[in-house]
């Protein structure tokens, strides 16, 4: 009897000890122990989850770029530094039409250039002269930052800024430590003059300052100037919660791992480590298992795809012809936000001040199109077959279906369904772990592979040829940790 209950004891103390570590979250990052197996570094990234300021973000899911300034006037892409600020005079400037056209269109958040690579500021700084305040817009009194500002706050956007560090006009710039605390300047004004700033975004284009002096930038003391002032803005891109898909086409990883072996940042100690592993934003593999044996340390660090409607970044007349159309758009929110990104879409106003109607024709198509996609959920009210499958078609994100050995659901639907998009999703505030899966079809007696894949993450959408069936199955053929499944969905797309 007594052996009995110190067998019992040291199980229930084996239980608890085992328990505890399953239930151990990591918030943003996690260092692996000296010597671990590959199963406990995978168990340990699957366990790494984003911050608070990184979910919010994440469920955006569609976001807009504004890029606008002087080169709007110039027909550049990238302008000298050296242009009059006399151009800047668009005659129908209306911010309230950028951010009513991005809402319909579904986008969630706009970010502007407030200073591109020329150097031209979009709102009336005291740091230069080299701003709206020097142009005849507005007699030199308008400021495009607050316009965006307070047509976002009307219509419940969020809001962020693009300020270039590469600056082509300012007279500091190559003067490392006189153009950081320039840079820091602007940063201030912008992140305390507005309100609040949900995105900061900065690329990392470092070209030569006049006699070709190399500037320095001071990542670090940017991000904790970000931090201080707007803590719940992601920094983006060159920043610490936010990175680049790699490339621009529009098109994300078909494999796309939130947790990374990529080490967040441009600090110099952050690009040494990338570099030793062989890393960039734009390598195909930043998450894998294979990766995950070389690296000491993984992190939170989800993608954003940035494209834009047309083949600039600017605005240019003869792109007018250009635009990609609506079918285009959808095909990229499928590659961007179906897998596991967040679109960052770029539409350019005109030099009138506003985005022409090549760009909403496209844009309300998208629309249509999603509209069209999400119409009626057809796993809604079927019968789950699975433990716990039920909260995976409960049309609540907060529930998942979360089995921890028999991984396979199967669902009845109220009438048979005929559908050519799955979408699935999990819940990533308790990580991503899911490393394949499958989908199956049953009509009559026989079952078919409908879709396989790999990563799932916040977001996954799938395509492929229409299917009927009067039964589903889905199976999470490989997973870190046992999988949370908020979301499976099927739909018929026309
Ligand atoms: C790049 C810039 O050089 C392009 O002009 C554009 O702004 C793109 C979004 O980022 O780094």
């Amino acid at each position: 009897m007594r052996r009995l209950a110190i067998i019992s004891g040291f199980l229930l103390l084996f239980y608890s000890c085992a328990d505890n570590d399953y239930d151990k979250l990591y918030p943003g990052e996690v260092d692996f122990p000296v010597n671990p197996t590959l199963g406990v570094k995978e168990a340990m990234a699957a366990r790494v989850i984003p911050h608070p300021r990184q979910l919010a973000w994440q469920q955006l899911e569609m976001t807009a770029f504004i890029h606008f300034t002087i080169n709007t006037f110039t027909d550049k892409e990238w302008g000298q530094g050296d242009e009059s600020p006399e151009l800047f005079n668009p005659d129908s400037l209306d911010a309230e039409q950028w951010v009513r056209v991005l809402s319909e269109a579904g986008m969630k958040m706009v970010i502007i250039t407030a200073k591109h690579h020329d150097g031209f500021c979009l709102w009336p700084t005291k740091t230069t002269r080299h701003s709206v305040a020097s142009s005849p817009w507005k007699d030199g009194k308008g400021d495009v930052i607050k316009e965006l500002r307070d047509a976002c706050t009307k219509y419940g956007m969020k809001f962020g800024v693009y300020l270039s560090p590469w600056d082509r006009n300012a007279d500091c710039y190559g003067d490392s430590p006189e153009y950081n605390k320039f840079y820091l300047e602007q940063l201030t004004e912008l992140l305390t003059w507005y309100g609040k700033v949900d995105e900061v975004w900065f690329d990392g284009a470092n070209g030569e300052g006049p006699g070709g002096r190399k500037q320095e930038y001071d990542w670090q003391a940017y991000y904790d100037l970000i931090r201080k002032l707007q803590p719940d803005a992601v920094t983006a891109i060159m920043g610490e919660d936010v990175r680049w898909v790699g490339t621009e086409t529009g098109y994300g990883r078909e494999t796309e791992w939130s947790v990374t072996a990529l080490v967040p940042g441009a600090a110099p100690e952050s690009r040494a480590i990338n570099e030793a592993l062989g890393l960039s934003p734009s390598s195909m593999d930043l998450g894998s298992s294979a990766l995950l044996k070389k690296a000491g340390k993984v992190y939170w660090y989800p993608a954003e795809v940035d494209v834009s409607i047309r083949p600039g970044w600017f605005w240019h007349a003869t792109e007018d012809s250009l635009v990609k159309d609506a079918d285009k758009l959808l095909d990229i929110y499928f590659s961007s936000v179906g897998r596991n990104a967040v679109l960052l879409l770029n539409v350019p106003p005109d030099n009138r001040g506003l985005i022409t109607e090549h760009d909403i024709k496209s844009l309300m198509g998208l629309r249509a199109r999603l509209v069209n996609l999400y119409d009626t959920d057809l796993l809604n009210g079927a019968r789950p077959y699975g433990r716990g499958a039920s909260r995976a078609i409960d049309g609540d994100n907060t529930t998942s279906w979360n089995p921890n050995h028999k991984r396979v659901a199967s669902f009845i639907p109220a009438i048979a369904a005929t559908f050519n998009v799955a979408m699935l999703q999990e819940d990533i505030s308790m990580g991503q772990r899911v490393e394949k899966f499958v989908i199956e079809a049953r009509l009559d007696q026989q079952w078919d592979t409908v879709a396989t894949g790999t990563t799932i993450g916040y977001k996954r959408l799938l395509r492929f040829p229409e299917v009927q069936a009067d039964e589903i199955k889905l199976t999470i053929t490989s997973s870190r940790a046992r999988p949370y499944i908020s979301t499976f969905t099927l739909y018929f797309a026309e």
